[in-house]
Parts: structure tokens; sequence; C-alpha cells
């Protein structure tokens, strides 16, 4: 096995209600073995247990260079099978999960990094972050949901010419092609996302959910279908005790207004 070395790929650091996950396995540009997948799940699972939030980065100089491509060598078709399907079921976990995942990207995003980083909610990458799906070049194909999440941010088309090129994406391209939110200065990436997922730690668990897990399946239903769906959960969220506690306490201004554009 390739990656019998290490004893564990994954840190795990709770900062108050936020979860600090990161990618360690350096020395390989934290390229996913089977191995490094399972360890993944156990920190998706010990987060949902006891965090609001999680920020999910990687050691060393990059985010992650995709599936580790000296395990993946020695594979029979119903093994890669398998494997792909695990890569879906654990983050599946990430993004219909219960709690709001913000990934921190620098350095390389590739491949199964990047499918990786679509399964997170929100993306912040700083000026170091390159994109790329080297699949094609590899003789390979996506095998982590990419044709599904990242074609569903960037689009067929952007998806199709980095896969049939090798067209590299800057960070400032990929927040074009949305497939990061916000661009920031080298080395500042986890801060912000820290920042991001506090605020996001700070919304209704039932709101945060309902965002989670409604919005991307109502995208994928008939107009009429998700306006219908989406009706059930406005009312299931604001009639929860929850809301009314918050929309009381804006009422009787004990809640903070919001931040217009150019406050402080
Ligand atoms: C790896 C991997 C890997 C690095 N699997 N071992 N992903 C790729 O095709 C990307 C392949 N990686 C690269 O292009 C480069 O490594 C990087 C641009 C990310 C970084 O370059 P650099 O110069 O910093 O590092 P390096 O010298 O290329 O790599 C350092 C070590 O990491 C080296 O091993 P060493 O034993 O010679 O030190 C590399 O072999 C190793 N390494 N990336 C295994 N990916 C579920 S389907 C998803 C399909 C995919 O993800 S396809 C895309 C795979």
């Amino acid at each position: 096995m390739a990656d019998q070395t290490a004893t564990s790929f994954v840190t795990y650091e709770l900062k108050g209600k936020v979860a600090h996950i990161g990618l360690n396995r350096p020395e390989k540009r934290n390229a996913i073995s089977d191995r490094f997948v399972e360890m993944i799940a156990e920190s998706v699972a010990r987060a949902e247990s006891e965090a609001k939030a999680v920020v999910l980065f990687g050691h060393g100089d990059h985010f992650c260079a995709g599936l580790d491509l000296a395990e993946h060598v020695k594979k029979t078709p119903i093994q890669g099978v398998h494997g792909s399907r695990r890569w879906h079921a654990v983050f599946a976990g990430i993004e219909h999960g219960t709690i709001p995942w913000i990934s921190a990207l620098h350095g390389a995003v590739v491949g199964g990094g990047l499918e990786l980083a679509a399964s997170t909610h929100i993306r912040v990458a700083d000026r170091s972050a390159f994109f790329a799906l080297p699949e094609g070049q590899r003789g390979i194909f996506v095998g982590g949901g990419g044709s599904v999440r990242a074609a569903r941010l960037m689009g067929v088309a952007r998806m199709t010419d980095m896969m049939l090129t090798g067209r590299v994406a800057s960070a400032e391209e990929a927040e074009r092609w949305n497939l990061a939110q916000y661009v920031v200065e080298k080395g500042q990436a986890r801060e912000k996302a820290h920042q991001l997922a506090e605020a996001a730690a700070s919304n209704a668990e039932i709101s945060n959910y309902a965002v989670i897990n409604a919005l991307p399946r109502i995208q994928d239903m008939a107009k009429e279908d998700g306006l219908f769906v989406e009706s059930f959960i406005a009312s299931f969220t604001a009639t929860s005790p929850e809301a009314e506690e918050r929309l009381r306490a804006f009422l009787e201004k004990r809640a903070a207004r919001l931040k217009t554009p150019g406050s402080a």
C-alpha cells in the first residue's frame, strides 16, 4: 500500500463552534488514498456530533492533488467502482449533512481535490490556488462526484474544456466560474473561512439544514415541484420555536441589523 507510513492523514481541532479539519499528507500533496477517505469519513462524523460548522483546509503548500494515483494504478475495475462509490458516500455526508462546510483553498485544487471542494458549501480560494481536472491526461475520469457537483458549479462547457485540454484555472478565474465564492490574499483563506463559518454557525440550525439539504435538491426539481416543496420548508422553519424567538428579537430591536455595503 502506498500510504502505510503515516498515522493520520486528517487533523481535527474544535475552535469554539467551528471544527477545523486539515488534510494532512503534505509529502504526497494531500493525495487521497482509500485509508485517507475513511479518515475524512471519521472526521465528518465527529464534526457532525459536536460542531456547528467546519473549515476544511490542506496542510503544506496545497489543498489536495486528488486521487492517490499510486494506489489507483493497481485496482481492478470493480474495486474502482467500489472506491468511487465510497467517495460519493463520504462526500455526500459533507454536502447533505447537517452543518455548513467552508473549504479554504490554496495551491493545487486538482482532480479529486476539486471534487472534495465541490462537496463543501462555500469555497474560499487564496491567490495561490489553481484548479484543474487532469483526469484526461491520466487516462481516467472523475470519480468523486465531479461530473455532478463540479459540473453544476461551473457548467458542462467549462468542465469539458478543463478535462479535454488540461486547462488550469487561477483563483480569479475560478471565482468567475463559480468554483470559488471568495478570493483572498495568499495565506488568508483559512482565516476568511473561519469568519464565514462562525457567521453560518450563528444561524438557526434548522435554516442551515434547509439551505444545505433543500436548495440543491430544489434545483434539480421541476419549477412547480420546487415551489411546492419550498412552501413547506418555509412554513416548517418559520413556525419553529427558534424562528419565533429570532423574529421577536428583530421586532424588539434586540437583533443586529444587516451590515449595509460600505459599513464597517
Ligand atoms: C502524488 C499525487 C497524486 C503528488 N497521487 N501521489 N491528480 C493529479 O494528476 C495531480 C498530480 N500532482 C501534480 O501534478 C503535482 O504533484 C502538484 C502540481 C499537485 C504539486 O507539484 P509539486 O512539484 O509540489 O510536487 P511533486 O514533486 O509533483 O509531488 C510530490 C510527491 O507527491 C511525489 O511523490 P514522491 O514520492 O516522488 O515524493 C508525487 O508522486 C506525489 N503526488 N500528487 C499520488 N495525485 C476519485 S477520482 C479523482 C481523479 C483524480 O483525482 S485525477 C487527478 C490526480
